[in-house]
């Protein structure tokens, strides 16, 4: 299983293809346009959400709902285009000397993306380093989760923090009611009065002309015992896990269960003891893995945290200094989101289903939905009585 994306912010649409999808996948528009939707809300966002109402239309690979195991074209068209078709034209009508970007903003891919691929016009870079591409990496996501549901496992993400504002979440709170109270919070935060603290921080950011970065988590629930392997770095499930989530623009830390936080206490409070019951096989009552040990899934929930920056773009300025005229500046903008960990957290249960997707197919594989739920079930059968 194998995916692309193509496409700048300001360009006709973004594209994607996904290559190695089994057939017979149910999919619809409407679940994809969904998961855009949840992608575009969230308390803190700018005017260019507006302008965007991202709608999924597929080019090949899905006949009649289902997915015919062909390559699978998504593509969703940028709106905004119709403003910008003039400076992003691909020929020699392209209006090059409008609005050229010279001066690059700190904490941005500008500078280091100018200097390396020697653009004059940071434009070439800002418009695919920003993280309107990340449109087309959820509705990837979204088809490795419909594959996920339909094998019995299910990705649930919420933001954790937002700024100085911690949610506090129960231990012992069960996926639906996490589920339930995460959707109906605009700030995607299971804890309302958090939600609330949160709303009033993004308003004082924006006031300051500042933005906020957060914390989100994702679980998975249901993923089998043994995806990933501990014989290659390259194939522990835990390193491809922290790759994708920190391919995602602004994501500065990633943590499995309990992270960072195993660095500071001893063994005995990190490790999970294992249980076992005829009925239940073997369990764990804890689970700071995060679901994985020795980059294989080990039967509990698997758990990401990702820590996104404030994004870079602030109307507060911050010095730099121009590429042109090597003249020192203020950077200020006109446009941009004050908050967007919500949004990133949606990419993030996107990204996530990917790889496990991905892990799934390594270790069941098939050319059919039949042929996989097939052998999934069997393995779950097999674990049950080992
Ligand atoms: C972004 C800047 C803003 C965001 C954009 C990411 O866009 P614009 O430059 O058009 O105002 O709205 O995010 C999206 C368009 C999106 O779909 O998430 C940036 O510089 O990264």
């Amino acid at each position: 299983l194998r995916f692309l994306t193509a496409g700048e912010s300001h360009g006709p649409a973004l594209t994607a293809i996904v290559e190695g999808m089994i057939a017979g996948l149910p999919i619809t528009r409407e679940y994809i346009n969904e998961q855009l939707a949840r992608r575009q809300g969230g308390y803190g966002r700018g005017g260019r959400m507006k302008i965007e109402k991202d709608q999924v239309r597929f080019l090949s690979g899905v006949r009649g709902g289902r997915t015919t195991g062909s390559p699978i074209t998504l593509q969703i068209v940028n709106k905004d285009w119709d403003n910008w078709s003039d400076i992003m034209a691909p020929g020699p009508e392209a209006h090059l000397h409008e609005r050229v970007v010279t001066r690059p903003r700190p904490g941005h891919a500008d500078l280091s993306g100018a200097i390396k691929y020697r653009h004059e016009d940071i434009r070439n870079v800002l418009e695919r380093s920003s993280a309107r591409e990340t449109a087309a990496r959820v509705a990837v996501g979204t088809l490795a989760r419909c594959l996920l549901e339909e094998l019995g496992v299910e990705i649930v993400g919420f933001v954790r923090r937002i700024g100085s504002v911690e949610a506090v979440i129960e231990e012992d709170l069960g996926t639906s009611e996490l589920q339930k109270r995460t959707a109906r919070s605009q700030l995607l935060c299971p804890d309302p009065q958090a939600e609330e603290a949160m709303v009033k921080e993004i308003d004082r950011a924006r006031e300051n002309g500042d933005s906020l970065g957060g914390i989100f988590e994702i679980r998975a629930y249901g993923v089998p015992v043994g995806l990933g392997s501990h014989v290659h770095w390259d194939r522990k499930l835990d390193s491809r896990l922290a790759g994708a989530v920190m391919g995602i623009q602004a994501i500065k830390g990633v943590e499995i269960g309990m992270g960072f936080g195993t660095a500071a206490v001893p063994g005995s409070q990190v490790h999970d003891e294992i249980y076992y019951s005829p009925d239940r096989g073997f369990y764990r009552n804890t689970n700071r893995a995060g679901g994985i040990e020795g980059g294989m899934s080990n039967g509990e929930p698997v758990v990401v945290r990702a820590a996104m920056k404030p994004i870079p773009t602030l109307y507060k300025p911050l010095l730099s200094v121009d590429l042109k005229t090597r003249e020192p500046f203020e950077a200020s903008v006109e446009r941009s989101d004050v908050c967007a960990v919500p949004a990133a957290c949606v990419v993030g249960e996107a990204v996530v289903a990917w790889e496990l997707a991905c892990a799934m197919m390594e270790k069941f594989g098939g050319d059919s939905l039949e042929e996989i739920k097939e052998r999934v079930s069997q393995w779950r059968q097999l674990v049950r009585q080992v």
